[in-house]
């Protein structure tokens, strides 16, 4: 199954997190990492007080059900020592699963295609990096929908 993720932080080292981030999913049996896209910076959402963001997006190949990918998420994010707050607060690593294959999924744990996903700059200027040409189910292709989004918003570092 191809899957994509987002991974953001801006706290403790926010590239060392997402490159520690991506090292452990490509460690995971079940789990191809099959392309990165660079980093973006950006301020935090909502004029939240905190550092900037550092951003990315990487595809994967997985033979794990979305579940049990949101379980080894939820295990790396626990790893690099992410307490859970404040909703929308600081944090050392966040990993989202934006879409897995096009499957539409709205359970308790998971609803994908991820549902803030396409009003984030910092999700959708790399996922369009790494993958013009997807579709985001239920919502249409990224092409379109990054028609809606100010790339002003996110600077390539
Ligand atoms: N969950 C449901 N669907 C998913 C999914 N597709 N992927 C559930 C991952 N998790 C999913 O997540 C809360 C619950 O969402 C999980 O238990 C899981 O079952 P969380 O990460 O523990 O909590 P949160 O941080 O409060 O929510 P969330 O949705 O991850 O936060 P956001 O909305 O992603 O906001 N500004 C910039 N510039 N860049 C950022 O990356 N990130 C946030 C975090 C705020 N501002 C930001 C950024
Ligand atoms: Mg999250």
């Amino acid at each position: 199954m191809l899957a994509y993720i987002g991974l953001g932080s801006n706290l403790q080292n926010p590239r060392a997190q997402i490159k520690n981030a991506l090292n452990s999913l490509h460690h995971t049996d079940g789990i191809e990492v099959v392309d990165v896209s660079s980093l973006y910076e950006s301020k935090p959402l909502l004029d939240m007080p905190g550092p900037n963001y550092i951003n990315a997006v990487c595809k994967i190949d997985t033979s794990l059900s979305a579940i049990d990918l949101l379980d080894i998420c939820q295990s790396i994010e626990d790893n690099q020592k992410r307490i859970r707050e404040v909703k929308w607060g600081s944090r050392t690593i966040d990993l989202d699963i934006l879409l897995y294959e096009q499957q539409v999924i709205s359970s308790d744990r998971l609803s994908i295609p991820h549902p803030e996903m396409i009003d984030r700059a910092f999700v959708m200027v790399p996922l369009c990096e790494i993958d013009k040409e997807i579709n985001v189910p239920l919502l249409g292709p990224v092409k379109s929908l990054m028609e809606r989004i100010n790339k002003l918003d996110v600077k390539k570092i």
